[in-house]
């Protein structure tokens, strides 16, 4: 029983579906937030704060503050209008109220909601409130405070005045309710990255974010970026080397929508779409991103050809030619955004396909005709990749032939599983002989495969599609996961549902993590947008007392935990997977019985892939940056 249904007060109608909704929240927050990990968690305050974007959306705000105070306690406060105080006409309760309890109800509220809002998405502050072991709400408006409290999202009583004030603004704070969270324990950097983001995405708008639960080391970082997605996009290029000096910039607008583009190639490989609508970050694309890469893809084809760097008979170039090394955001505004696909995140508004298109052909066509040397960099850039791409292809040809001549085509490392069904079946791709061979003899051969790899990776970063093939290192996953790579990769042929990555808990596994991450964000990224990615979780300690069944920590926590409870027990530190024998791995590690393994999301793997572009890069000043802002993890890094 929940407290909700505990308070003893006599409801009317409507206020007994606002508990009916808030109950039905916290019976299945991950409905409604996703899940209950630290993801869902930070979800709270994306949810909170953009509330406050919406108010600087329509015009009203300027500054808005964050702040994870001590005891991970989030205050949100911004210099808006304020939410309204007055009673809300149909509820009969106030406005403020009315927002917190009624599931959905976010800024979309009266008559004076909002034209365009980020809150589309959102789930309304009302579910934080409900996900809230408390929550406080101050208004400032008209020369009074008004402030509102909540338990578990039942109000204590209703908005009532409680001094005077000169400012004007909304001022939220809430305590995750830990009975419902994995962790009430925030991330600063996870946190200041979606910040920056939507500094990024609404120019002028200055975001403060203060970190002050360690008194002694509080962390603050001020944003505002006047230049917006055109700084958006200098920041995604800080690590890399830009070709042209200047970011290509262009806006448009039709009826209530405007689009946004701003984009810069760098000398890298690697593609670097990101597309918003509504500020709502569209990771599976949709109707403005089709309609930038047509354009795009339109007018480089177009002046290769007016100016000669294309014969009449030469083949186009394609659009992954075109978009080799580019940086770009993308970013639209629009009313009634419709989100599709499995995430919601692809937008779906047909006429922005052609708002985007045309802005982006008229414009950037301009663009390339004003600044001929730009114009040449760029067209430089594409032909190279459309060679770079010939020779790969050729590259894959041969290996087809090469494997189809070859009797069996799954490489011999592989100790594959019975199971043929890939729903049912799982890969370890494990660091090391040593940790393989135990793999191999620990495991279930029904449906677990293992893969061995070893030796020094290969340096994607620096590496064309056509060196990745015929690599001896990455080929052989490749080849056992049967679902290919790059443009052909087809998800439908993974022979897979698992692929579950085994490397030491130290900075050499961790390493090889982020290589293979790196890999599989770039050439095989629907492995990570269908979640079949995982990272095993191998025991830090082994506690053994007497004749007692040994017993594993997997975090600190967990050994300290274990001592308490057998004190002057045996503990041995795991130094990697080769010291455990195969018994020991099956149980604390292979076991689904008892496992615990992590699922890699986009942001993981676009982390990695940051990480992997500073180790690997040209640049060494981030890299610099990066071993020193590291160092207390990292002690033997092999770069
Ligand atoms: F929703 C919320 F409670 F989570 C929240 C809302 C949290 C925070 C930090 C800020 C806000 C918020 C809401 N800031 N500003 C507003 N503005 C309104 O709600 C508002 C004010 C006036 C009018 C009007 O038409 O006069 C309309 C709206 C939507």
């Amino acid at each position: 029983m929940s407290d909700i249904q505990k308070v003893e007060t006599t409801y009317d109608e409507s206020q007994i579906q606002v508990l009916e909704g808030l109950e039905a929240v916290r019976k299945r927050p991950g409905m409604y937030i996703g899940s209950t990990s630290q993801r869902g968690l930070h979800h709270l305050v994306y949810e909170i704060v953009d509330n406050a974007i919406d108010e600087a959306l329509a015009g009203y705000c300027t500054h808005i503050e964050v702040c994870i105070e001590p005891g991970n306690v989030i205050s949100v406060r911004d210099n808006g209008r304020g939410i309204p105080v007055g009673i809300h006409h149909k509820m009969g309760i106030s406005t403020v109220e009315v927002v917190y309890t009624i599931l959905h109800a976010g800024g979309k509220f009266g008559d004076g909601g909002y034209k365009v809002s980020g809150g589309l998405h959102g789930v309304g502050a009302s579910v934080v409130n409900a996900l809230s072991e408390w929550l406080t709400v101050d208004v400032y408006l008209d020369g009074k405070i008004h402030s509102i409290q909540f338990h578990r999202g039942v109000p204590d009583g209703p908005l009532h005045i409680t001094g005077d004030t000169k400012e004007r603004g909304t001022f939220v704070r809430f305590k995750a309710d830990a009975t419902i969270f994995e962790t009430t324990e925030y991330d600063y950097d996870v946190l200041l990255n979606r910040l920056r983001e939507q500094a990024f995405l609404n120019a002028g708008v200055t975001i403060t974010f203060t970190d002050r639960r360690d008194p002694n080391a509080v962390r603050e970082t001020q944003m505002c970026y006047q230049g917006g997605i055109r700084e958006f996009v200098q920041h995604l290029n800080r690590n890399k080397t830009p070709l042209h000096p200047e970011v290509i910039y262009l806006a448009a607008q039709k009826d209530d929508s405007v689009a946004e583009v701003a984009m810069q190639y760098n000398d890298s490989y690697n593609e670097n779409i990101l597309s918003f609508a509504n500020d709502i970050n569209t990771t599976e694309g949709g109707t403005h991103e089709t309609g930038f890469k047509s354009a795009l893809t339109r007018v480089i084809n177009d002046y290769a050809h007016k100016y000669k760097y294309l014969k009449e008979d030469d083949k186009n170039l394609s659009g992954d030619d075109t978009r080799e090394g580019l940086s770009c955001v993308i970013s639209v505004k629009l009313t009634n955004a419709q989100f599709e696909g499995q995430t919601k995140t692809k937008l779906g508004n047909s006429e922005i396909r052609g708002l985007v298109d045309g802005a982006v052909y008229e414009a950037l066509s301009a663009y390339l005709e004003e600044n001929p040397a730009t114009a040449k960099t760029i067209l430089e850039k594409c032909l190279t990749a459309a060679r770079a791409r010939e020779a790969a292809r050729k590259a894959r040809e041969a290996t087809r032939r090469k494997s189809a001549l070859e009797s069996a085509s799954l490489p011999g490392k592989l100790a594959d599983c019975q199971e043929r069904d890939p729903s049912l079946t799982e890969i370890y791709i494990v660091e090391g002989d040593s940790a393989g061979g135990s793999a191999k003899s620990g495991r279930d051969r029904r449906f677990q495969a293992i893969l061995p790899l070893w030796g020094k990776m290969l340096n994607v970063e620096k590496a064309r599609l056509d060196k990745v093939y015929g690599n001896e290192k990455l080929m052989p996953m490749v080849t056992a996961f049967g679902a290919g790579i790059g443009d052909e990769f087809d998800i439908t042929k993974l022979r897979y549902g698992k692929i579950i990555l085994m490397a030491d808990a130290d900075v050499d596994g961790s390493h090889i993590r982020t290589l293979l991450l790196t890999f599989f964000f770039r050439y095989m990224r629907p492995l990570i947008e269908n979640g079949h990615v995982y990272i095993a979780q191998p025991p830090l300690y082994k506690v053994a007392k007497g004749k007692m069944e040994p017993r594993y920590a997997y975090t600190e926590e967990q050994l300290a935990e274990l001592l308490t409870q057998f004190p002057g027990a045996e503990v041995q530190r795991y130094k990697g997977l080769g010291e455990m024998n195969p018994e020991q791995l099956w149980e604390t590690t292979m076991n689904p019985e008892n496992r615990t393994i992590l699922k890699v999301n986009m942001e993981d793997a676009q982390s990695a892939d940051e990480i992997f572009t500073i180790l690997m890069g040209e640049k060494v000043e981030p890299r610099r940056n990066f071993i020193e802002s590291n160092a207390k993890y990292v002690n033997n890094l092999d770069i």
